[in-house]
Parts: C-alpha cells; structure tokens; sequence
C-alpha cells in the first residue's frame, strides 16, 4: 500500500505506437533517400521472464531484462491488447518500483523488494544487434520517428518504424505516422509482421507459443 494508504496509481512511462516490417535489401537506401540518418549501433541483450503458468504475456505484459536495465511493456488500458491492426502500442516501464507495483498486482501477490523476488522464469534470451535511424523532423511537427533494423542471434532479422507519445490522444496520429513512413520506404503490409520474442518462442518454445495465439496475443 502506499504511504498515504490511497489505491495504487501506477506512474505513467511513454506510449511507444510502432509497426514491424520484413527489411528487404534495399532498405537502407530508401531511408537514405528519405533523408534518415544511422544514429546508433548497438549490441544488447535481452531476457523475458514470466511466471510458471505464464500468466504475464497471455495478459499481453512483457518484462524483461535488457542487459541490466529491467523494463516493463504492457497495453496502455486494461484489459486491452497493444496489437491494433498490424500496429502496435505499448507502455513502457523503467523504473523498477513502478515494475515491482504493477507485476506484483497484476501476479495478485504481495508486492517484494526486487523483481528478483517474484519467482519468475526465463522463457527467452537472444542477444540484438541493432542500427537505429533517424528521420528528419518535418516543419510545425514534434514527432520524432526512428526505425531499427535488427538482427538477433537466432538468425533473424526484423525492421520497426517506432514513435513515442506521451499521451493516448495522441496515438491514433502516431499509427497514422508509423503507417505512413513504411508505405515511403515500400514495406507496408495489411497484416502483422511477428517480431523477435514471438519468433523466438514459435522457434524454441512452441506450446508458450501456442497458448498466445489462442489468447491472441500475438
Ligand atoms: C510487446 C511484445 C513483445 C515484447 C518485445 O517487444 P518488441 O517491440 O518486439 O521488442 P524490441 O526489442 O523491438 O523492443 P524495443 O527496443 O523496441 O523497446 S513480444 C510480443 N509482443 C506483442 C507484440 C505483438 N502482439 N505483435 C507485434 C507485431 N509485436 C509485438
């Protein structure tokens, strides 16, 4: 319970609205012709955890370490699920506290001291390597859009055109974004395009796999 003994109220990370895509060979050159600039490059990586009866991700809640940072991604409202259309939108956690109140509540068990407390498992680990672009701001516009390609260790490779919001009202331009951007660089496609941890699972672990796509999750 809090100090001030009030209901829990979760403390707000930003929303991350994105779209997957199949990188194909030319990619680089239409977001260079796009005027994108490779920001970064880096290696990390990254391990999920979930309880024995996977109750985490059939909610559509995703912890995971990445390196030593934990972080947190679950659908902005309850009860919902972040995959809308071939878009997604997600809440991002970072701050352990906040991790520790929202896990333990969603778990229905007393909230720890540390994550590592909550008995979870790891169902996934693979190492990314990632170059991150960025796109050009247009004029009287504020949204910053990037786009990863990734190659995790398993061999698979996968592209995301990403925006972060602050808040839900603004979400439906950012998917109208997201969707733009890929149509530019001739990857758009109607259906979702799966990523890394749902490859990683249909790989390695197929009946958590399976109960996702019966909960419909991925
Ligand atoms: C949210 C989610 C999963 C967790 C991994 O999220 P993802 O964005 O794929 O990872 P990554 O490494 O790109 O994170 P970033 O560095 O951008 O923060 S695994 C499955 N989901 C749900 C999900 C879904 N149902 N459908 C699609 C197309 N993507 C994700």
């Amino acid at each position: 319970m809090n100090s001030d003994m009030s209901p829990l109220l979760h403390s707000s990370g930003p929303i991350e609205v994105e779209r997957k895509f199949v990188p194909g060979p030319d990619v680089e050159q239409k977001l260079s012709a796009l005027g994108a600039e490779l920001v970064e490059e880096i290696t990390f990586r990254d391990a999920y955890y979930d309880s024995p009866d996977l109750h985490l991700t059939l909610n559509d809640m995703w912890l995971r370490r990445r390196e030593d940072s934990w972080e947190l991604k679950h659908p902005p409202q309850r009860g919902a699920r972040g995959l809308n259309g071939a878009s997604t939108q997600y809440m991002e956690l970072t701050s352990e506290g906040d991790i520790l109140r929202r896990v333990s509540e969603e778990l229905g068990i007393p909230c720890p001291l540390n994550i590592e407390s909550l008995g979870l498992n790891e169902f996934a680990t693979f190492v990314t390597r990632r170059r991150r672009f960025q796109l050009p701001l247009v004029e009287n516009s504020k949204t910053k859009v990037v786009v990863d390609l990734d190659e995790a260790d398993f061999g698979f490779a996968v592209g995301e055109v990403e925006v972060l919001v602050k808040t839900q009202e603004e979400v439906e331009d950012a998917f109208k974004k997201v969707e733009e951007i890929c149509r530019q660089l001739g990857v758009f496609r109607e259906t979702p395009v799966q990523g890394k941890v749902s490859t990683f699972l249909q790989l390695n672990r197929a009946d958590h796999y399976r109960q996702l796509l019966e909960a419909h999750v991925i």
